[in-house]
Protein backbone atom coordinates (compact mmCIF):
# COMPACT_ATOMS: atom_id res chain seq x y z
CA UNK A 1 0.00 0.00 0.00
CA UNK A 2 1.31 3.42 -0.86
CA UNK A 3 -0.11 6.73 0.72
CA UNK A 4 -2.99 7.52 -2.18
CA UNK A 5 -2.63 11.53 -1.45
CA UNK A 6 -0.60 14.12 0.43
CA UNK A 7 -2.71 13.65 3.50
CA UNK A 8 -2.67 9.86 3.35
CA UNK A 9 1.45 10.79 3.24
CA UNK A 10 1.80 12.98 5.79
CA UNK A 11 -0.30 10.91 8.71
CA UNK A 12 2.19 8.22 7.72
CA UNK A 13 5.10 10.37 8.24
CA UNK A 14 4.12 11.78 11.30
CA UNK A 15 3.01 8.38 12.57
CA UNK A 16 6.83 7.25 12.34
CA UNK A 17 8.38 10.24 13.54
CA UNK A 18 9.50 11.72 10.01
CA UNK A 19 7.56 14.85 9.69
CA UNK A 20 6.92 17.71 12.61
CA UNK A 21 3.91 20.04 12.62
CA UNK A 22 4.70 23.86 13.40
CA UNK A 23 2.08 25.49 14.74
CA UNK A 24 4.17 28.54 15.71
CA UNK A 25 3.27 31.47 13.36
CA UNK A 26 6.18 31.49 10.11
CA UNK A 27 7.34 34.26 7.82
CA UNK A 28 6.79 33.01 4.20
CA UNK A 29 9.01 35.84 3.53
CA UNK A 30 12.61 33.41 3.67
CA UNK A 31 11.80 32.28 7.38
CA UNK A 32 9.94 28.80 6.18
CA UNK A 33 12.79 28.97 3.76
CA UNK A 34 15.60 28.80 6.49
CA UNK A 35 13.68 26.70 8.64
CA UNK A 36 13.69 23.88 5.81
CA UNK A 37 16.78 24.35 4.26
CA UNK A 38 18.78 23.91 7.54
CA UNK A 39 16.14 20.93 7.99
CA UNK A 40 18.07 19.46 4.84
CA UNK A 41 21.28 20.02 5.78
CA UNK A 42 20.64 18.35 9.69
CA UNK A 43 18.38 15.54 8.05
CA UNK A 44 15.71 16.52 9.75
CA UNK A 45 11.62 15.51 9.54
CA UNK A 46 9.72 16.46 7.22
CA UNK A 47 7.71 19.60 8.14
CA UNK A 48 4.36 21.30 7.94
CA UNK A 49 3.66 25.14 8.84
CA UNK A 50 0.00 25.53 9.83
CA UNK A 51 0.26 29.20 10.04
CA UNK A 52 1.84 31.27 7.70
CA UNK A 53 2.35 35.40 8.50
CA UNK A 54 -0.09 37.37 6.06
CA UNK A 55 -2.42 34.25 5.44
CA UNK A 56 -5.35 32.41 7.40
CA UNK A 57 -5.06 29.64 8.97
CA UNK A 58 -5.34 26.18 7.06
CA UNK A 59 -3.73 27.43 4.13
CA UNK A 60 -0.69 25.93 4.95
CA UNK A 61 2.67 24.71 3.82
CA UNK A 62 4.61 21.19 3.76
CA UNK A 63 8.93 21.18 3.43
CA UNK A 64 10.94 18.91 2.60
CA UNK A 65 8.61 15.80 2.19
CA UNK A 66 11.01 13.64 0.42
CA UNK A 67 14.25 14.77 1.59
CA UNK A 68 16.00 11.66 2.71
CA UNK A 69 15.80 8.04 2.10
CA UNK A 70 13.45 6.55 4.67
CA UNK A 71 11.21 9.25 3.68
CA UNK A 72 11.35 8.07 -0.06
CA UNK A 73 10.93 4.43 1.27
CA UNK A 74 7.96 4.77 3.58
CA UNK A 75 6.31 6.68 0.45
CA UNK A 76 6.94 3.23 -1.34
CA UNK A 77 5.77 1.39 1.19
CA UNK A 78 8.45 0.03 1.81
CA UNK A 79 10.39 -0.06 5.82
CA UNK A 80 12.12 3.01 6.19
CA UNK A 81 15.63 1.22 6.92
CA UNK A 82 15.49 -0.10 3.22
CA UNK A 83 19.12 -0.24 1.64
CA UNK A 84 19.67 2.21 -1.52
CA UNK A 85 19.72 -0.71 -3.56
CA UNK A 86 16.80 -2.01 -2.57
CA UNK A 87 15.05 1.17 -3.46
CA UNK A 88 16.53 1.30 -6.92
CA UNK A 89 15.40 -2.30 -7.81
CA UNK A 90 11.92 -1.59 -6.46
CA UNK A 91 11.59 2.18 -8.04
CA UNK A 92 12.86 -0.23 -11.72
CA UNK A 93 10.87 -2.80 -11.29
CA UNK A 94 7.74 -0.68 -10.31
CA UNK A 95 8.03 2.04 -13.08
CA UNK A 96 8.66 -0.32 -15.70
CA UNK A 97 5.14 -2.10 -15.02
CA UNK A 98 2.94 0.78 -15.75
CA UNK A 99 -0.37 1.14 -15.05
CA UNK A 100 -2.95 2.86 -17.13
CA UNK A 101 -4.86 5.88 -15.37
CA UNK A 102 -8.80 5.92 -14.27
CA UNK A 103 -11.08 8.77 -15.32
CA UNK A 104 -12.97 10.25 -12.57
CA UNK A 105 -15.96 12.79 -12.33
CA UNK A 106 -15.04 15.03 -9.44
CA UNK A 107 -12.33 14.50 -6.70
CA UNK A 108 -11.12 16.84 -3.88
CA UNK A 109 -8.98 18.87 -6.08
CA UNK A 110 -12.28 20.62 -7.33
CA UNK A 111 -13.33 21.84 -3.73
CA UNK A 112 -12.96 25.54 -4.71
CA UNK A 113 -12.91 26.46 -8.26
CA UNK A 114 -11.97 29.82 -8.91
CA UNK A 115 -11.89 31.91 -12.60
CA UNK A 116 -11.90 35.10 -13.82
CA UNK A 117 -10.58 37.72 -11.84
CA UNK A 118 -10.60 35.84 -8.61
CA UNK A 119 -7.47 34.35 -9.82
CA UNK A 120 -5.03 35.07 -7.23
CA UNK A 121 -1.60 32.86 -7.05
CA UNK A 122 -0.46 34.48 -3.76
CA UNK A 123 -3.98 33.13 -2.41
CA UNK A 124 -1.30 30.75 -1.19
CA UNK A 125 1.69 31.48 1.04
CA UNK A 126 4.22 31.32 -1.35
CA UNK A 127 7.50 31.07 0.19
CA UNK A 128 10.25 32.94 -0.92
CA UNK A 129 12.95 30.14 -0.32
CA UNK A 130 16.18 31.70 -0.76
CA UNK A 131 17.58 35.40 -0.13
CA UNK A 132 18.57 35.95 -3.66
CA UNK A 133 15.59 34.48 -5.72
CA UNK A 134 14.39 36.32 -8.12
CA UNK A 135 10.97 35.73 -6.76
CA UNK A 136 8.56 33.46 -4.67
CA UNK A 137 8.26 30.02 -5.95
CA UNK A 138 4.98 28.63 -6.41
CA UNK A 139 6.52 25.54 -7.90
CA UNK A 140 9.40 23.41 -6.65
CA UNK A 141 7.81 20.45 -5.59
CA UNK A 142 5.00 19.71 -7.74
CA UNK A 143 4.30 18.28 -11.59
CA UNK A 144 3.40 20.19 -15.11
CA UNK A 145 1.05 18.47 -16.93
CA UNK A 146 1.76 19.29 -21.09
CA UNK A 147 0.34 17.67 -24.00
CA UNK A 148 1.43 16.57 -27.35
CA UNK A 149 -0.86 18.31 -30.11
CA UNK A 150 -0.25 15.20 -32.26
CA UNK A 151 -0.39 11.71 -30.19
CA UNK A 152 -1.79 11.46 -26.91
CA UNK A 153 1.32 11.65 -24.74
CA UNK A 154 0.61 13.53 -21.81
CA UNK A 155 3.78 14.45 -20.50
CA UNK A 156 4.69 15.02 -16.35
CA UNK A 157 7.37 16.88 -15.76
CA UNK A 158 8.77 19.04 -12.68
CA UNK A 159 9.87 22.31 -13.89
CA UNK A 160 10.54 25.69 -11.63
CA UNK A 161 7.80 27.80 -11.19
CA UNK A 162 8.13 31.68 -10.53
CA UNK A 163 5.21 34.14 -9.79
CA UNK A 164 5.43 37.18 -11.41
CA UNK A 165 2.22 38.67 -10.68
CA UNK A 166 -1.39 37.28 -9.53
CA UNK A 167 -1.97 35.86 -12.64
CA UNK A 168 1.41 34.70 -14.26
CA UNK A 169 4.22 32.21 -13.70
CA UNK A 170 8.06 31.78 -15.55
CA UNK A 171 10.08 29.45 -15.64
CA UNK A 172 13.50 27.71 -16.63
CA UNK A 173 12.25 25.42 -19.91
CA UNK A 174 15.89 23.82 -20.66
CA UNK A 175 15.02 22.85 -24.34
CA UNK A 176 15.90 18.91 -23.66
CA UNK A 177 12.96 18.53 -21.22
CA UNK A 178 10.21 16.97 -22.80
CA UNK A 179 7.46 19.84 -21.38
CA UNK A 180 9.84 22.78 -23.05
CA UNK A 181 10.15 20.41 -26.06
CA UNK A 182 6.26 20.12 -26.48
CA UNK A 183 6.39 23.91 -26.17
CA UNK A 184 9.15 24.72 -28.69
CA UNK A 185 9.24 22.52 -31.26
CA UNK A 186 5.37 22.04 -31.45
CA UNK A 187 3.29 24.94 -30.13
CA UNK A 188 5.78 27.70 -30.28
CA UNK A 189 6.91 26.59 -33.69
CA UNK A 190 3.11 26.33 -34.73
CA UNK A 191 2.19 29.75 -33.19
CA UNK A 192 -0.05 27.87 -31.29
CA UNK A 193 -0.66 28.85 -27.18
CA UNK A 194 0.17 25.50 -24.93
CA UNK A 195 -2.50 24.45 -22.01
CA UNK A 196 -0.59 23.36 -19.09
CA UNK A 197 -2.06 21.85 -15.47
CA UNK A 198 0.18 22.82 -12.79
CA UNK A 199 -0.54 20.36 -10.05
CA UNK A 200 0.81 20.80 -6.06
CA UNK A 201 0.29 18.37 -3.65
CA UNK A 202 -0.12 15.11 -4.82
CA UNK A 203 0.50 11.57 -3.63
CA UNK A 204 4.20 11.40 -3.71
CA UNK A 205 4.92 8.38 -6.04
CA UNK A 206 3.29 11.21 -8.67
CA UNK A 207 5.98 13.46 -7.91
CA UNK A 208 8.19 11.06 -7.70
CA UNK A 209 7.41 10.01 -11.42
CA UNK A 210 6.94 13.48 -13.06
CA UNK A 211 10.70 14.49 -11.84
CA UNK A 212 12.47 11.23 -13.44
CA UNK A 213 12.90 10.49 -16.69
CA UNK A 214 10.97 8.35 -19.13
CA UNK A 215 11.51 7.75 -22.88
CA UNK A 216 10.26 10.50 -25.24
CA UNK A 217 6.43 9.64 -25.56
CA UNK A 218 5.50 7.94 -22.65
CA UNK A 219 3.25 9.42 -20.07
CA UNK A 220 4.47 9.69 -16.49
CA UNK A 221 1.13 9.12 -15.41
CA UNK A 222 1.47 5.69 -15.73
CA UNK A 223 4.97 5.10 -14.60
CA UNK A 224 3.21 6.83 -11.08
CA UNK A 225 0.43 4.21 -11.75
CA UNK A 226 3.57 1.72 -11.29
CA UNK A 227 5.12 2.82 -8.63
CA UNK A 228 1.78 3.04 -6.44
CA UNK A 229 0.68 -0.66 -8.09
CA UNK A 230 -2.88 0.93 -8.76
CA UNK A 231 -4.47 3.47 -11.23
CA UNK A 232 -3.92 7.16 -10.68
CA UNK A 233 -7.27 8.85 -10.66
CA UNK A 234 -7.49 11.68 -12.64
CA UNK A 235 -10.14 14.58 -12.95
CA UNK A 236 -10.77 16.88 -16.29
CA UNK A 237 -9.51 20.63 -15.86
CA UNK A 238 -11.87 23.57 -15.63
CA UNK A 239 -10.71 25.73 -18.78
CA UNK A 240 -9.17 22.59 -21.08
CA UNK A 241 -9.21 18.76 -21.90
CA UNK A 242 -6.08 17.79 -19.82
CA UNK A 243 -6.45 15.49 -16.59
CA UNK A 244 -5.13 15.97 -13.29
CA UNK A 245 -4.97 14.12 -10.38
CA UNK A 246 -8.30 14.48 -8.27
CA UNK A 247 -6.38 14.20 -5.01
CA UNK A 248 -4.20 17.40 -5.46
CA UNK A 249 -4.21 19.84 -3.03
CA UNK A 250 -4.12 22.63 -6.10
CA UNK A 251 -4.11 22.80 -9.56
CA UNK A 252 -3.23 25.71 -11.71
CA UNK A 253 -4.51 25.95 -15.17
CA UNK A 254 -3.64 28.17 -17.95
CA UNK A 255 -1.91 28.19 -21.23
CA UNK A 256 1.93 29.44 -22.15
CA UNK A 257 1.66 31.67 -24.98
CA UNK A 258 3.97 31.29 -28.36
CA UNK A 259 7.23 34.10 -27.89
CA UNK A 260 6.14 35.22 -24.67
CA UNK A 261 8.73 35.97 -22.41
CA UNK A 262 9.71 37.98 -19.23
CA UNK A 263 12.33 38.06 -17.00
CA UNK A 264 12.85 35.03 -14.58
CA UNK A 265 15.00 33.95 -11.49
CA UNK A 266 17.98 33.36 -10.61
CA UNK A 267 16.79 30.48 -8.02
CA UNK A 268 19.03 29.04 -5.55
CA UNK A 269 19.20 25.41 -7.40
CA UNK A 270 19.79 21.47 -6.36
CA UNK A 271 23.71 22.52 -7.58
CA UNK A 272 24.29 23.56 -4.35
CA UNK A 273 24.63 27.56 -6.19
CA UNK A 274 22.41 30.41 -7.24
CA UNK A 275 23.25 29.28 -11.09
CA UNK A 276 21.81 30.30 -14.34
CA UNK A 277 21.12 34.17 -13.82
CA UNK A 278 17.92 36.12 -14.52
CA UNK A 279 16.84 36.21 -18.31
CA UNK A 280 13.93 36.24 -20.25
CA UNK A 281 11.64 32.93 -20.21
CA UNK A 282 8.32 31.74 -21.09
CA UNK A 283 5.33 32.66 -19.16
CA UNK A 284 2.55 30.39 -17.42
CA UNK A 285 -0.21 32.43 -17.95
CA UNK A 286 -3.20 31.62 -15.10
CA UNK A 287 -6.37 30.95 -16.12
CA UNK A 288 -8.57 29.25 -13.32
CA UNK A 289 -7.60 27.55 -10.35
CA UNK A 290 -8.89 24.82 -7.56
CA UNK A 291 -8.01 23.50 -4.58
CA UNK A 292 -9.16 21.52 -1.56
CA UNK A 293 -10.30 23.19 1.55
CA UNK A 294 -7.35 23.88 3.75
CA UNK A 295 -4.94 23.69 0.97
CA UNK A 296 -1.63 22.38 1.44
CA UNK A 297 1.18 24.26 -1.09
CA UNK A 298 4.70 21.69 -0.63
CA UNK A 299 8.10 23.19 -1.58
CA UNK A 300 11.43 21.55 -1.96
CA UNK A 301 14.71 23.62 -0.60
CA UNK A 302 17.23 22.59 -2.85
CA UNK A 303 20.60 23.74 -2.28
CA UNK A 304 23.79 22.17 -0.51
CA UNK A 305 22.87 18.26 -0.24
CA UNK A 306 20.42 16.76 0.37
CA UNK A 307 17.65 17.27 -0.32
CA UNK A 308 14.44 15.96 -1.98
CA UNK A 309 15.71 16.60 -5.27
CA UNK A 310 19.07 14.67 -4.51
CA UNK A 311 16.98 12.00 -2.95
CA UNK A 312 14.62 11.53 -5.85
CA UNK A 313 16.52 11.87 -8.09
CA UNK A 314 19.38 9.48 -7.17
CA UNK A 315 16.74 6.83 -6.98
CA UNK A 316 14.85 8.03 -9.99
CA UNK A 317 18.34 8.03 -12.08
CA UNK A 318 20.00 5.20 -10.53
CA UNK A 319 16.88 2.60 -11.82
CA UNK A 320 16.69 4.38 -14.94
CA UNK A 321 20.47 3.70 -15.60
CA UNK A 322 20.50 0.32 -13.98
CA UNK A 323 18.03 -0.94 -16.37
CA UNK A 324 19.49 0.82 -19.89
CA UNK A 325 22.93 -1.02 -18.56
CA UNK A 326 20.97 -4.54 -18.13
CA UNK A 327 19.33 -3.97 -20.89
CA UNK A 328 22.27 -4.27 -22.95
CA UNK A 329 23.70 -7.20 -21.02
CA UNK A 330 26.67 -5.20 -19.40
CA UNK A 331 27.88 -7.18 -16.38
CA UNK A 332 26.84 -5.08 -13.43
CA UNK A 333 27.06 -5.75 -9.79
CA UNK A 334 24.03 -4.08 -8.24
CA UNK A 335 22.87 -0.74 -8.84
CA UNK A 336 24.24 2.80 -10.38
CA UNK A 337 24.55 4.75 -7.72
CA UNK A 338 23.83 8.42 -7.77
CA UNK A 339 26.15 9.92 -5.01
CA UNK A 340 23.36 11.85 -3.14
CA UNK A 341 26.19 14.27 -1.67
CA UNK A 342 26.95 15.09 -5.51
CA UNK A 343 23.63 16.65 -6.44
CA UNK A 344 23.25 14.43 -9.09
CA UNK A 345 26.82 15.08 -10.93
CA UNK A 346 28.42 11.66 -10.20
CA UNK A 347 27.18 7.93 -11.21
CA UNK A 348 28.79 5.11 -10.32
CA UNK A 349 29.20 1.55 -11.77
CA UNK A 350 30.43 -1.60 -10.54
CA UNK A 351 30.99 -3.97 -13.15
CA UNK A 352 33.13 -7.45 -13.98
CA UNK A 353 35.15 -6.34 -16.53
CA UNK A 354 35.11 -8.80 -19.69
CA UNK A 355 36.81 -6.88 -22.07
CA UNK A 356 38.86 -3.66 -22.82
CA UNK A 357 37.10 -0.15 -23.75
CA UNK A 358 33.74 -1.27 -21.73
CA UNK A 359 33.87 1.51 -19.17
CA UNK A 360 33.39 3.79 -22.34
CA UNK A 361 30.72 1.54 -23.56
CA UNK A 362 28.93 2.13 -20.04
CA UNK A 363 29.47 5.78 -19.99
CA UNK A 364 28.28 6.39 -23.80
CA UNK A 365 25.33 4.77 -22.91
CA UNK A 366 24.55 6.68 -19.92
CA UNK A 367 25.16 9.89 -21.37
CA UNK A 368 23.15 8.80 -24.24
CA UNK A 369 20.26 8.40 -21.83
CA UNK A 370 18.24 11.63 -20.63
CA UNK A 371 19.44 10.99 -17.22
CA UNK A 372 22.72 11.04 -18.43
CA UNK A 373 22.52 14.23 -19.14
CA UNK A 374 22.47 15.30 -15.31
CA UNK A 375 26.22 13.18 -14.37
CA UNK A 376 28.42 14.82 -16.40
CA UNK A 377 30.95 12.75 -14.37
CA UNK A 378 30.94 8.50 -14.97
CA UNK A 379 33.10 6.51 -12.50
CA UNK A 380 33.78 2.94 -13.13
CA UNK A 381 34.53 0.71 -10.53
CA UNK A 382 35.57 -2.97 -10.70
CA UNK A 383 33.04 -5.53 -9.01
CA UNK A 384 34.68 -5.89 -5.46
CA UNK A 385 33.29 -2.23 -5.34
CA UNK A 386 29.68 -2.06 -3.95
CA UNK A 387 28.76 1.11 -6.26
CA UNK A 388 26.43 2.48 -3.43
CA UNK A 389 29.44 2.57 -0.43
CA UNK A 390 31.18 5.85 -0.77
CA UNK A 391 34.26 4.34 1.85
CA UNK A 392 34.93 2.03 -1.21
CA UNK A 393 33.94 3.96 -4.32
CA UNK A 394 36.28 7.11 -3.14
CA UNK A 395 39.29 4.73 -2.39
CA UNK A 396 38.67 3.43 -5.68
CA UNK A 397 39.07 6.46 -7.25
CA UNK A 398 41.89 7.38 -5.64
CA UNK A 399 43.80 4.37 -5.82
CA UNK A 400 43.09 2.57 -9.81
CA UNK A 401 42.40 5.91 -11.50
CA UNK A 402 45.41 6.45 -13.45
CA UNK A 403 45.82 10.43 -13.60
CA UNK A 404 46.67 9.97 -17.28
CA UNK A 405 44.95 7.20 -18.61
CA UNK A 406 42.30 6.99 -16.42
CA UNK A 407 40.92 9.80 -16.88
CA UNK A 408 38.90 10.62 -19.98
CA UNK A 409 37.50 13.99 -21.43
CA UNK A 410 34.92 14.53 -24.15
CA UNK A 411 34.77 18.58 -24.51
CA UNK A 412 31.58 18.69 -26.35
CA UNK A 413 28.54 17.85 -25.39
CA UNK A 414 24.87 18.25 -24.09
CA UNK A 415 24.98 20.42 -20.41
CA UNK A 416 22.98 22.01 -18.31
CA UNK A 417 22.48 25.63 -18.07
CA UNK A 418 22.77 25.72 -14.44
CA UNK A 419 26.17 23.94 -13.88
CA UNK A 420 28.32 25.90 -11.80
CA UNK A 421 31.89 24.72 -13.50
CA UNK A 422 30.63 26.16 -16.92
CA UNK A 423 31.33 29.71 -17.89
CA UNK A 424 28.84 32.29 -18.95
CA UNK A 425 28.60 30.53 -23.28
CA UNK A 426 28.33 26.90 -22.35
CA UNK A 427 25.72 28.10 -19.40
CA UNK A 428 23.77 29.87 -21.79
CA UNK A 429 23.68 27.04 -25.15
CA UNK A 430 23.30 24.47 -22.37
CA UNK A 431 26.76 22.44 -23.56
CA UNK A 432 29.42 21.20 -21.06
CA UNK A 433 32.42 18.52 -21.44
CA UNK A 434 32.15 15.22 -19.56
CA UNK A 435 34.29 13.10 -17.84
CA UNK A 436 35.12 9.61 -17.15
CA UNK A 437 36.70 8.38 -14.47
CA UNK A 438 37.94 4.72 -14.93
CA UNK A 439 38.64 2.97 -11.73
CA UNK A 440 39.23 -0.69 -12.79
CA UNK A 441 42.18 -3.04 -13.55
CA UNK A 442 43.49 -2.78 -17.02
CA UNK A 443 42.11 -6.21 -19.22
CA UNK A 444 45.67 -5.95 -20.60
CA UNK A 445 47.61 -6.05 -17.64
CA UNK A 446 49.49 -9.07 -16.29
CA UNK A 447 47.95 -10.95 -13.76
CA UNK A 448 50.96 -10.80 -11.37
CA UNK A 449 50.85 -7.07 -11.82
CA UNK A 450 47.69 -6.16 -10.24
CA UNK A 451 48.14 -5.05 -6.85
CA UNK A 452 46.57 -7.71 -4.47
CA UNK A 453 43.82 -5.52 -1.98
CA UNK A 454 44.28 -5.53 1.66
CA UNK A 455 41.05 -6.24 2.91
CA UNK A 456 39.24 -8.53 4.96
CA UNK A 457 37.81 -10.72 2.72
CA UNK A 458 41.14 -10.26 0.21
CA UNK A 459 43.66 -11.22 2.63
CA UNK A 460 43.47 -13.90 5.33
CA UNK A 461 42.97 -17.52 3.90
CA UNK A 462 39.30 -18.80 4.09
CA UNK A 463 40.20 -21.03 6.95
CA UNK A 464 41.72 -18.27 9.21
CA UNK A 465 38.71 -15.79 7.97
CA UNK A 466 35.97 -18.78 9.11
CA UNK A 467 37.14 -19.45 12.59
CA UNK A 468 37.85 -15.60 13.14
CA UNK A 469 34.07 -15.18 12.44
CA UNK A 470 32.88 -18.32 14.38
CA UNK A 471 34.89 -17.27 17.29
CA UNK A 472 34.06 -13.40 17.25
CA UNK A 473 32.13 -13.04 19.92
CA UNK A 474 34.15 -14.98 22.51
CA UNK A 475 37.21 -12.36 21.65
CA UNK A 476 34.63 -10.14 23.93
CA UNK A 477 34.89 -7.26 21.68
CA UNK A 478 31.64 -6.27 20.85
C1 LIG B 1 12.77 19.68 -6.90
C2 LIG B 1 13.04 19.56 -8.37
C3 LIG B 1 12.98 20.69 -9.19
C4 LIG B 1 13.26 20.61 -10.55
N1 LIG B 1 13.18 21.72 -11.33
C5 LIG B 1 13.44 21.63 -12.65
C6 LIG B 1 13.37 22.80 -13.48
O1 LIG B 1 13.08 23.91 -13.03
N2 LIG B 1 13.64 22.67 -14.79
C7 LIG B 1 13.97 21.46 -15.35
O2 LIG B 1 14.20 21.39 -16.54
N3 LIG B 1 14.05 20.33 -14.58
C8 LIG B 1 13.80 20.41 -13.24
N4 LIG B 1 13.86 19.28 -12.48
C9 LIG B 1 14.20 18.00 -13.11
C10 LIG B 1 13.07 17.44 -13.94
O3 LIG B 1 11.88 17.41 -13.19
C11 LIG B 1 13.40 16.05 -14.46
O4 LIG B 1 14.49 16.16 -15.34
C12 LIG B 1 12.23 15.36 -15.17
O5 LIG B 1 12.68 14.17 -15.74
C13 LIG B 1 11.60 16.23 -16.21
O6 LIG B 1 10.56 15.57 -16.87
P1 LIG B 1 10.69 15.14 -18.39
O7 LIG B 1 11.73 14.05 -18.39
O8 LIG B 1 9.34 14.66 -18.75
O9 LIG B 1 11.14 16.35 -19.13
C14 LIG B 1 13.58 19.35 -11.11
C15 LIG B 1 13.64 18.22 -10.29
C16 LIG B 1 13.37 18.31 -8.94
C17 LIG B 1 13.43 17.06 -8.09
MN1 LIG C 1 8.69 13.00 -19.87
Amino acid sequence: MTPKGLREFIALLEGKGHLKQIDKEVDWNLEAGAISRRGCELKLPALLFNKLKDYPAGYRLMANPLATFPRLALAMGLSEDTSYTELVDQYLERSTTMIKPIQVKNGPCKEEIIQGDDVDILKFPVPLIHEGDGGRYMGTWHLVVTRDPDSDWVNWGMYRQMVLDKISMGGIMVPFQHGPMQYYQKYEARGNPMPFATCIGVDPLSTLAACNPVEYGVNEVEVAGGLRGEPIELVKCETSDLLVPANAEIIIEGEVLPEERRDEGPFGEYTGYMAGGRAPRPVYRVKAITHRKNPILTMSNMGVPIDDCDISNSIGFGARLTGELRKKGFPIRGSVCIIPQCSLFVAVVSVKVPYAGIAHQIASTIWADKAGVFTPYVVICDEDVDSSNMDEVMHAIATKCHPAKGIMIFPQSTGNPLYPFSDAHERTYAKAPKCLLDCTWPVDWPKEDIPRKVSFDVCYPSEIKERVLRNWSSYGIE
